[in-house]
């Protein structure tokens, strides 16, 4: 079987629901025979970026970092899934130059931002209105929209396995899965 390498990124606010959809699809993919990667938040910041906080600097040095591992994934072969809030377009941008322009799909996970604060799993939006985190995306902190996407899903308004089919749908009119 034949794998293409693609770096599948899913950009969108805290609680937009990316890293739900990145299991999904790496289930998906992994079922299917794939050798599939995934990159959050949630395991980089622990680890490659834990001396980094959410200054634009550190967004942009955190996304320079994921922009490099993900290219040794891809040269190695794998389909890797990076799910990372990235609110610039010019960061986005300079990863999808890194990684390679026909092996970068940009999923813009669009979801309202009342919607975020009203799921807040994590206590998070609470924090960022009160205060105690600064720099919060969406509350404090920028999120600039991307402007062209090859997917965009709605979890306000779709189920997940909608936005999930939405995505592969994608990837299969562009590679043979
Ligand atoms: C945004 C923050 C912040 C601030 C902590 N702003 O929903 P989460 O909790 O689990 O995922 C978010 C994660 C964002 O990390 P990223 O690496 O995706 O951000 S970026 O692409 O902008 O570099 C959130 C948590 O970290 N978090 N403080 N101030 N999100």
């Amino acid at each position: 079987m034949m794998q293409e390498p693609r770096l599948i990124w899913l950009t969108g606010l805290s609680g937009s629901g990316k890293s739900t959809l990145a299991l999904r699809l790496e289930h998906y993919l992994f079922c299917r025979g794939y050798k599939v990667c995934i990159l959050d938040g949630d395991n980089i910041r622990n680890g490659l970026c834990n001396d980094l906080g959410f200054s634009e600097e550190d967004r942009e040095e955190n996304l320079r970092r994921v922009g490099e591992t993900a290219k040794l994934m891809l040269d190695a072969g794998l389909i890797v899934i990076a799910a990372f809030i990235s609110p610039y377009e010019a960061g986005r941008n300079a990863i999808r130059n890194k990684a390679g322009l026909d092996r970068f799909i940009e999923v813009y996970v669009n979801c309202t931002i009342e919607a975020c604060v009203n799921r807040d799993v994590k206590g998070l939006y609470a924090r960022a209105r009160n205060g105690i985190i600064p720099d919060f995306t969406g509350i404090s902190a920028p999120y600039e929209p991307p402007t062209a996407p090859d997917v965009v899903v709605d979890t306000v308004e779709e189920s997940i396995d909608e936005s999930l089919l939405k995505i592969i749908q994608f990837l299969e009119s562009k590679v043979e899965l």
